[in-house]
């Protein structure tokens, strides 16, 4: 699906005058969840997209298929997809040069932080060193071009706080409990060091948990609401987890996408602190998910050491009060809606599974 870029910028009115320009936004990680919200949003708001994707050897676009238009429909195909990676550099310098994006949002990771303490040098170079390429190639774009109004958001995590105690906001101290961990306070510096030595308008946002029912499927929220949804259709009957006292501070990734918009409509560019300020244990998300359809989660769960990490992160509960006052953010969705959501979802995907099992297109104990 990734195309060659065509820079075209301006339309053209229905009586054939010249339309203001369209904003262009280019996107790093636009297949992933957030990616996916943050393309709607700003497709909305009439920009158009670009979304650098990385090859795999299976389609990686399933949360962006049902906006994406084949690029040869030139008038209607706002969002425009290729192939880049963080680990080359070459790739983001020559995409921010034919695209000349006014906003970038650099939200590609390797974001899965128990998989961060398996692979910690690849971690490290996309997330750390990932964010460095990215901003250099924007350093380097900027001093080519004089295009100084180009913007660039980099997707921090609560992650940084690590094991400083709540309430967490953007001047507590950072301590990262994992390499991704670490590897997100290197890029927070990065883009502080790049806006401090070069003047570039370089935006942190320090995310806290965000969840939809386009989570991957291997953080705690969507594994549970998966297996909901399969064990009430009885598809699967024991859901097997690590830590449950661990408590996070849970919102709707379709909230906080607005949050990352607004910190490049500021006239100053600054880091902000995206949070609900609500905060719960891994287990209450069990109770209420798994309540919601009158299940008792206790007769489901195992405990598997597996799931536990080498170090782990107790209690993140943010303070966005800045983000608030500065942006006028807060969040619309809250935990309970939240779960029901994911579970509603999740129980809607289990029945289209069930079809296919019970016509022999798939095995029961197939995970997906
Ligand atoms: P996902 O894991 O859903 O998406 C990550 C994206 O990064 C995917 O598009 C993935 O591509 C892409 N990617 C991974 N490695 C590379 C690479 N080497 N080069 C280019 N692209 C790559 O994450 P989320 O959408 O949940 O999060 C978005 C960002 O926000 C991440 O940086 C994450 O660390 C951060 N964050 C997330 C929070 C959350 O609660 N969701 C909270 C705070 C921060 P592919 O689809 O091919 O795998
Ligand atoms: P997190 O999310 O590590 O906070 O990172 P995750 O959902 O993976 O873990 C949350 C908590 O649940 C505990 N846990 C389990 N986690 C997983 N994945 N699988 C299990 O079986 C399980 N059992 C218990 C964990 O120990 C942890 O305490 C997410 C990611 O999106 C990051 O990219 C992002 O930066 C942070 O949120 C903010």
């Amino acid at each position: 699906m990734a195309s060659g870029t065509d820079n075209c910028q301006s339309a053209t009115t229905a009586n054939g005058g010249e339309a203001p320009k369209r904003k262009v936004a280019l996107i790093t990680g636009i297949t992933g969840q957030d990616g996916s919200y943050l393309t709607e949003l700003l497709l909305e708001k009439g920009y158009e997209v670009h979304g650098l994707i990385r090859r795999s050897s299976n389609f990686n676009t399933q949360r962006i298929n049902h906006i994406y238009i084949d690029p040869h429909n030139t008038h209607k195909a706002r969002m425009k997809l290729h192939y880049a990676d963080l680990t080359d550099a070459s790739s983001l310098r020559r995409w921010i040069d034919t695209i000349s994006p006014d906003e970038i949002y650099n939200l590609a990771a390797q974001s899965h932080v128990a998989v961060s303490f398996e692979i910690p040098d690849y971690t490290a170079d996309v997330v750390a060193t990932g964010s460095l390429r990215l901003l250099e190639a924007l350093r380097s774009h900027i001093t080519t071009t004089g295009r100084t109004h180009v913007k660039y958001y980099q997707a921090g995590s609560s992650e940084m706080f690590g094991s400083t105690p709540p309430p967490q906001a953007e001047d507590t101290p950072f301590h990262p409990r994992s390499p991704y961990a670490a590897s997100k306070c290197a890029a927070h510096w990065y883009t502080v060091n790049y806006r401090e030595a070069y003047g570039i308008f370089a935006c942190n946002g320090i995310l806290f948990n965000h969840e939809s029912p386009r989570r991957g499927e291997n953080f705690v929220t969507r594994k549970i609401t998966r297996a909901v949804g399969r064990i009430k259709i009885g598809l699967q009957s024991k859901l097997f987890l690590g830590n449950l006292q661990a408590s996070r501070d849970w919102g709707f990734a379709g909230d906080y996408v607005e949050a990352m918009w607004l910190m490049l409509q500021q006239e100053k560019p600054d880091d902000y602190v995206v949070a609900t300020e609500e905060s719960h244990t891994v287990e209450e998300f069990l109770e209420k998910a798994f309540g919601y359809v009158g299940l008792n989660w206790k007769d489901h769960v195992e405990i598997d050491k597996r799931y536990f990490r080498p170090a782990e992160v107790d209690n993140l509960k943010g303070d966005s009060s800045k983000a608030r006052k500065v942006l006028g953010w807060k969040p619309k969705v809250g935990f309970e809606q939240l779960v029901k959501m994911m579970v509603d979802e999740d129980i809607e995907l289990a029945k289209r599974e069930k079809v296919l099992v019970d016509a022999g297109y798939m095995d029961a104990q197939q995970q997906p």
